[in-house]
């Protein structure tokens, strides 16, 4: 049996769930961290050190680190589909899961959506929030040159490239800030939005952490 914790409004629990959705996988989930807590449990912390969610346990085999989850599921269950076993094909899908790890994810989620959503007004640092979004608006711009010529990030189908990046989306467009004419990426949106596993998964109310720092 697949096991994962985590709470469901927490983005990179998000992605693991969507993947489970889109492979199909039987699967119990747990609630932990922000309100179900248990982060701090030695059992959990025997999983995963750093005491952050997701986690996942698969028959015996537990696994950390949202995009280390997101390949073993493919490399598990997804040969074909999520997972290719050609360097080459598969670093087309790794390169924009790392992007969106290390660019896309630190400058939207942490800068923006931190920064300017999930913190009281009074307390924002309005520059770095200006600056974060201009950023945004950036690689926005880039994905939607990406975009002019393939439906998805990886190419022709939906893959791996997909879900990290995508996943940044609802909330990018769901929050009252300044944004480019990216029709591209609003196409690639629309096209994400009609999977069932991104509206069962992703599109989840966050409005309850607006002006909220806590978990
Ligand atoms: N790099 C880690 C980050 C994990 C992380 O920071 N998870 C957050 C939720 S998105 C967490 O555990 N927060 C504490 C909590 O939810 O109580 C990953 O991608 O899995």
């Amino acid at each position: 049996m697949l096991t994962i914790w985590g709470r469901r409004d927490a983005f990179n629990v998000q992605k693991v769930m969507w993947l489970v959705g889109e492979l199909e996988l039987a699967h119990k989930h747990t609630p932990a961290g922000g309100s179900a807590g248990g982060l701090d449990d030695p059992a959990f912390l025997a999983m995963n050190p750093h005491g952050r969610v997701p986690v996942i346990d698969d028959g015996g085999t537990v696994v950390w680190e949202s995009h280390t989850i997101l390949r073993y599921l493919s490399a598990r269950y997804g040969v074909g589909t999520f997972w290719s076993d050609d360097p080459a094909a598969r670093s087309r899908a790794e390169r924009w899961m790392d992007w969106s790890a290390t660019t896309l994810q630190p400058d939207f989620l942490t800068g923006v959506f931190w920064g300017f959503y999930r913190t009281p007004e009074a307390q924002r640092d309005g520059p770095a929030v200006t600056d974060k979004i201009a950023r945004c608006a950036r690689h926005m711009e880039l994905l939607d040159r990406e975009l002019a010529d393939r439906p998805y990030l990886g190419g022709d189908t939906f893959g791996l490239a997909d879900i990290p990046a995508g996943l940044n989306l609802f909330r990018y467009f769901g929050i009252p800030i300044e944004r480019p004419s990216v029709p591209n990426v609003e196409a690639w949106y629309q096209r994400l939005r009609e999977r069932p596993p991104y509206r069962e998964h992703v599109m989840l109310p966050f409005d309850h952490l607006f002006g909220r720092l806590a978990f």
